[in-house]
């Protein structure tokens, strides 16, 4: 339950296959537009529902038939089959006949003492007899709990009799009835207090029980006034899930995060739920008015730092990221000032200095620092044209001027605009020429700027090379600037060995952004620090060089020796034929579905907040954060959801295969697999993907997936100065694709090729890859060779998934992945590691190209 952020297992129902809570659903089901409702049930469950309410209790409708056909209707889905259903109407006929026809472990929503205790265990008997769960309705004869006495006497006298009858006690799910508070009578004013005030009793005196709500009755008196209704529901499960609540009926898409609330109406909220004050209902009435047709949680209240001088003001609104009224604050501090310019050396700088410290102390996060970074961007941006105006020439707002690249060949750039982001934030100047620069042009716009530092990026290993290239020509051109090493693929390893050898001037691999402000800062310091930084990086280098040369090779076995011990799976025969085999296109796969699919934890790595989905979210650190984050990004997803942002295009193929000695030849198409040759330990294989395909009769699939259609929405972004969205929508472009490659790889396993028809996994399972075959890509350890990409295209044909392939054979779109797949069961990844000359001499031959190229592209197996 992310959106009220307790990350507890927290399970959402969702409550709009409901007739009598849904005008909608209630309209098709009396049309007998089953289709139509199926899709309501869709996207529930693609909006979040792990578990959805089916209700057709309505007078007008044969509600027996009406739930038989529906369940039976959404039963024939696959993806809505995955969540379990609860069968709810208050009609025992219409929950027995929902019982017999569906599969998967129902809930029956509900049964209770109302009747009596015979009745009562009788339909908790027939639901055991079907293998349901219950919830148990805290009434009995006198009528509904109201009190939280009343609710706990009843739910443990409930308790004894089932577990009596040996009815499983974690089947039991207790509603304790949530009741409508601020209704103005006093009587209610206790009613969400005795609510979570019982949970706690219950679970502790009937353990193993689980507990479910109806949230929508809690703010009945504010109906009409959603943003209201909103915080209600969330401020109340923000509190009852740490008492006990495990799943709640509610609308996953309308909750916001408690956070993120409007702390004086979330505080108004708190007073009505715990009965805090006598006028509590009185004053949310009041405040609620206010937030009527707003949304509570976004909104940016004109709060107190509005009053403040217009210096504190810039301050405030920089450190805390609030852009609303940074324009018109920078204006008015240019008429305090003589020249534009002291705006920004002045209450700009003083700001950015507050943000660079506190970032620097850990007490700011990457993400809070992005969006102070497009604050200033927009109060630069509006001081722009006066500095111009003034035309004085050759002045730098900044510490220093940094030019900042990927390199030729390569795509990516996030790391390189966080690190671009993060410098601009500190005060420095960047100059950022994109990704797949040439180096002609980034020597030429440090010349032409006064840089005085270069900074590279790659994300892929051929980048490396070019790294190189571009250090030798800083030193034919006999520059002296400092030159800035990071991304994914480089290392101090490599900085030390290759590049620095080749430049005279300083080289500093740095790791990450954070690092990036103190390196930068000293090398454009006039003090000690610089010629301390440069001394210390060039002999530390020059003590890894001399390490690297003593230090003798890791033994490696020859190639044949490496073959003999190679990995024998044939007694596993060949993976089945595919049901499907070919190829198949998916020009916009459903983005719904892949945000189930996401594996966050990236997404918060590539933020530089550390830890693991959904655990970072109640980090004591960095969860505020974390949370705030993924607020962001789930806003955005829905953007690009409902907007159709963004594509999501694929290629799979399937083909015969067989194995001839190391290479794979698949449709006729020879692929060169690389074949482990560090020593192993007895009875350890020296492995080599081919060794997954049989001498005969396999099979070997191959996909592609990217999501096109970014550039128009980063060009928006990009031209309202808004880094922060522009970050956020790569790397949310980027966990599509990783989440496609993993869908792509489940419809393969299940329908395309087959073997695997009955996996159902959740999706820590699918990100723990427990499933068997695998899908290694090239670039990865087990087949780091990236020229394979462009046999792989070629056997996926002319137009795979849209991609291109640079000439390092990175993918455009950035957003991409391509690869093939293994089904072999004993399949498994690995890292090839260092290879001998022997192998680089048979790889060239098998490749068909010279040494040299092969050396080239093979370079990091060879060191
Ligand atoms: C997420 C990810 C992806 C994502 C997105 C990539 C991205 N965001 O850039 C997707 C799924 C698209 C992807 C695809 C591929 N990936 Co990938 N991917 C990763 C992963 C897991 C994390 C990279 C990341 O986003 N980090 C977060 C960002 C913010 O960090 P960063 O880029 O490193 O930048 C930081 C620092 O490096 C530094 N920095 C960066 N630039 C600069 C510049 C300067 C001047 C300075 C001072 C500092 C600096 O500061 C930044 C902020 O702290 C890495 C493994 C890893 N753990 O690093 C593999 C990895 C980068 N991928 C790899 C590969 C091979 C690929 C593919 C080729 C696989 C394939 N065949 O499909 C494709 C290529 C895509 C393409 N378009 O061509 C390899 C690359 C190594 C290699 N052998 O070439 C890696 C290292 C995995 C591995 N262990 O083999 N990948």
């Amino acid at each position: 339950m992310n959106s009220v952020s307790s990350g507890s297992s927290f399970v959402n129902i969702g409550e709009r296959t409901n007739v009598t809570g849904s005008a909608k659903f209630k309209k098709l089901i009396l049309a007998g537009d089953y289709d139509a409702a199926v899709e309501v049930a869709r996207d529930q469950v693609e909006n979040g529902a792990q578990v959805i309410d089916v209700n057709m209790d309505e007078a007008l409708l044969d509600g027996e038939l009406a739930m038989t056909t529906f369940l039976k209707r959404i039963a024939a889905e696959p993806d809505i089959a995955r969540v379990p259903v609860m069968i709810d109407s208050s009609k025992w006929s219409v929950i027995e006949a929902g019982l017999k026809c569906v599969s998967g472990k129902p809930i029956v929503n509900s049964i209770s003492m109302k009747e009596g205790e015979e009745p009562f265990l009788a339909q908790a008997r027939a639901c055991m007899a079907y293998g349901a769960a219950v919830v148990v309705m805290a009434f009995d004869k006198v009528g509904q709990a109201d009190t939280a006495q009343r609710k706990i006497e009843i739910c443990e006298r409930a308790y004894k009799l089932l577990t009596g009858i040996g009815f499983p006690p974690e089947d039991i799910i207790f509603d304790p009835n949530v009741f409508a508070v601020a209704t103005g009578i006093e009587e209610h004013n206790r009613y969400a207090i005795d609510f979570i005030e019982a949970l706690r009793e219950i679970k502790r005196c009937c353990p193993h029980v689980h507990f479910s709500g109806g949230l929508s009755n809690l703010s009945f008196s504010f109906r009409g006034n959603e943003p209201v209704r909103r915080a209600m529901h969330s401020v109340f499960l923000y509190h009852a899930i740490p008492a006990g609540l495990d799943m709640a009926i509610v609308n996953a898409g309308q909750l916001d995060v408690y956070d993120a609330i409007d702390p004086e109406l979330r505080d108004a909220c708190e007073d009505v739920i715990f009965d805090r004050r006598p006028d509590a209902t009185e004053r949310l009435i009041t405040l609620a008015e206010r937030f009527r047709g707003t949304d509570a949680a976004v909104e940016v209240r004109e709060a107190a730092w509005r009053s403040w001088p217009v210096r504190e003001r810039l301050a405030h609104a920089l450190v805390k990221g609030i852009d609303a009224h940074v324009v018109d604050d920078t204006e008015e501090a240019r008429h305090t000032v003589k020249r534009p310019i002291e705006v920004i050396e002045g209450p700009l700088m003083d700001g950015m200095n507050i943000v660079g410290d506190l970032f620097g102390s850990g007490k700011m996060f990457l993400p809070q620092v992005v969006k102070s970074a497009r604050v200033m961007k927009k109060a630069v941006a509006h001081l722009l044209p006066f500095i111009e105006a003034e035309k004085v020439a050759g002045e730098s707002a900044g510490k220093g001027k940094v030019v900042m690249a990927t390199v030729k060949g390569d795509v990516h750039d996030i790391g390189k605009n966080i690190v671009g982001v993060v410098l601009a934030c500190n005060g420095f100047e960047v100059i950022d020429l994109g990704v797949m620069t040439p180096w002609p042009k980034i020597l030429e716009a440090a010349n032409e700027n006064g840089a005085d530092i270069i900074g590279l990026s790659g994300l892929i290993t051929p980048s490396l090379d070019e790294m190189v290239t571009v250090a030798e020509e800083m030193e034919r051109a006999g520059m002296t600037r400092p030159l800035l090493i990071g991304g994914a693929t480089t290392s101090r390893a490599h900085t030390a060995l290759r590049i620095a050898p080749k430049y005279s001037g300083p080289v500093i691999h740095v790791l990450d952004a954070s690092r990036a402000v103190g390196v930068a800062g000293s090398l454009v310091s006039d003090g000690p620090q610089r010629q301390e930084l440069i001394g210390r990086t060039a002999s530390d280098y020059q003590q890894l060089r001399e390490q690297r040369e003593g230090r003798g090779q890791s033994d490696l076995a020859t190639l044949d020796e490496a073959r003999s011990n190679r990995f024998d799976g044939d007694g596993a025969g060949p993976a089945p034929k595919p049901l499907r085999p070919g190829l198949h296109t998916f020009d916009s796969w459903d983005l719904a579905d892949l945000r189930r699919v996401i594996d966050w934890t990236p997404f918060f790595r590539a933020w530089e907040l550390h830890g693991v989905y959904p655990a970072i979210l109640d980090d004591p650190v960095v969860g505020k954060e974390a949370r705030s984050l993924f607020h962001d990004a789930e806003t955005m997803l829905d953007q690009i959801i409902e907007g159709g942002w963004l594509q999501a295009r694929g290629t799979v193929g399937l083909w015969p295969a067989h194995r001839e000695g190391d290479d794979i030849v698949a449709a006729d198409k020879r692929l060169p697999m690389l074949r482990q040759q560090v020593r192993k330990r007895e009875g350890r294989p020296n492995m080599c993907l081919a060794d997954f395909i049989a001498e005969a009769d396999d099979w070997l699939g191959g996909f592609a997936v990217a999501i096109h259609g970014i550039e128009p929405h980063l060009e928006r972004f990009q031209a309202d100065k808004d880094d922060y969205s522009d970050i956020m929508l790569k790397s949310l472009a980027d966990r599509l694709a990783e989440a496609f490659a993993e869908r792509l790889h489940q419809h393969v396993r299940t329908e395309l090729w087959g073997y695997a028809p009955d996996e159902n996994l959740s999706n820590e399972d699918l990100i723990k890859e427990r499933y068997r075959g695998i899908r290694p890509a090239p670039g990865y350890p087990a087949c780091p060779e990236h020229s394979l990409k462009q046999l792989l295209m070629e056997l996926l044909g002319s137009d795979a998934a849209g991609i291109r392939l640079t000439e390092s054979f990175a993918m455009l779109p950035a957003s991409a992945v391509s690869g093939f797949y293994f089904a072999h069961p004993d399949s498994a990844y690995f890292g090839v590691a260092r290879i001998g000359q022997d192998q680089l001499d048979d790889y060239a031959a098998r490749r068909g190209v010279d040494i040299d190229t092969a050396a080239r592209w093979l370079r990091p197996n060879l060191d």
